[in-house]
């Protein structure tokens, strides 16, 4: 049985990935962060936290991560950890740098200390083409990062690559372009708009503020990424892949596909509010996945309407039941007791 090791395992990619590990029969090992609020619901929602090995770690405690990675003892290494929302990062820089860039380099010491067989995924990011004006963009396109997000993005894309060539692991970034679901946080545009139309249709809120409807990015849906996440590291050569639909949409264009699938008109509701627009932003991002449809056979079986449409239904069908008094693994959070948490002290 093949064993994986998954970081960021709580975030939207991490449960998806999770579940798809576990559904290819992995023994799947996965360290969390201990927060004042436990935050498993994206877990709970596929209901798979009880058949993962959780270790207390983070990406900042070398220390832990070390102990992870005895204790999971990985063929495989997703990292998928990181302070991931592009905004707060001009809030946090340092932090951010932290998390991002230097957490990446603690993983591979370790790795190339411990065991340098170990295949390890890097979540890459569209990001770091920040500021390319070259249309769509792939694996050759130089980077311009335009974020403290991207810049430590790209430090770790960066360490990723040394170490494949210097100490010939098999190291490989995934540049995954926007990819979304009923799972992702609830600040990232997407779900941001789905939640908030569905809310307005149910006369739960009345507008919804955004900051920009001009940007376009290239949307995907998660589960379709996180399979290409697994696809790298099953190759023999250890190589970066663009992943991406290959089709570009505005923010404007989510909105008005949104609310009119709602039978609303969005204009009647959305508005500008300049605290949402960031010191520096992305506008135009389109990826050219033509070496992962060629080389790893994959293709996005989501597009952008369908998107729309799955997290557009997510969010109401769960608005509706929340009105009849259903509640959710988010509602009343608690460390349940079911759950295979690594314990130190147990261990001796
Ligand atoms: P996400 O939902 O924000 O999940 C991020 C995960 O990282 C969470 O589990 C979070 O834990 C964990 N984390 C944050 N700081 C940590 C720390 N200091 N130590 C340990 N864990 C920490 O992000 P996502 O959308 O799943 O994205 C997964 C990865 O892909 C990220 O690295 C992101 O930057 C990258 N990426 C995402 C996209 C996209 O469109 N989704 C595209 C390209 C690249 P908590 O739950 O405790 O906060
Ligand atoms: O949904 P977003 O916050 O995602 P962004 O910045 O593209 O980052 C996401 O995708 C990256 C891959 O390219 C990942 F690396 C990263 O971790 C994250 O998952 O914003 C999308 C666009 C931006 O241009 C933003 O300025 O939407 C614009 N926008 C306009 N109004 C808004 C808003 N974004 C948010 N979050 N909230 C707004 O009110």
């Amino acid at each position: 049985m093949k064993r994986a090791l998954i970081t960021g395992v709580t975030g939207q990619d991490g449960a998806y990935l999770a579940q798809f590990l576990l559904k290819k029969g992995y023994d799947v090992y996965a360290i969390y962060r201990r927060s004042s609020t436990p935050n498993f619901w994206r877990l709970q929602t596929l209901g798979i936290l009880d058949k993962i090995k959780l270790i207390p770690a983070d990406m900042a405690d070398m220390g832990a991560l070390m102990e992870a990675v005895k204790i999971a003892d990985p063929d495989e290494v997703y990292n998928l950890a990181a302070q991931s929302y592009v905004a707060a990062s001009f809030d946090q820089p340092l932090f951010t740098a932290d998390v991002d860039g230097l957490g990446v380099t603690r993983l591979l010491e370790i790795v190339r200390n411990y065991n340098k067989e170990i295949k390890i995924y890097q979540a890459s990011t569209s990001e770091l083409y920040g500021g390319v004006k070259k249309m769509p963009q792939d694996e050759k396109t130089a980077f311009i990062p335009n974020s403290p997000y991207a810049a430590a993005k790209l430090y770790s894309y960066h360490m990723m690559k040394i170490y494949r060539e210097g100490y010939g692991m098999f190291a490989c970034n995934g540049i995954l372009f926007n990819h979304e679901s009923p799972l992702r946080g609830l600040e990232f545009v997407t779900r941001k708009i789905t939640n908030a139309a569905a809310r307005i249709k149910l006369g739960l809120q009345k507008d919804l503020e955004l900051g920009n409807l001009d940007p376009k990015r290239d949307w995907g849906f998660a589960p379709d990424y996180v399979r290409c996440m697994w696809m790298m590291l099953q190759r023999d050569k250890p190589e970066d892949f663009v992943i991406a639909t290959g089709e570009t949409h505005s923010v404007q264009e989510f909105v008005d596909t949104t609310f009119s699938s709602l039978k609303l008109n969005w204009k009647d509701h959305v508005k500008i509010n300049k605290k949402f627009v960031r010191p520096l932003d992305v506008f135009h991002l389109c990826g050219n996945p033509a070496k992962a449809r060629k080389e790893l056979k994959w293709k996005p079986q989501i597009k952008f309407k369908e998107l729309v449409k799955i997290m557009t239904k997510a969010d109401l069908d769960r608005w509706k039941k929340h009105l009849k008094g259903e509640t959710f693994h988010w509602d009343a959070p608690n460390y349940p007791d079911n759950i295979n948490i690594y314990k130190r002290s147990l261990d001796k």
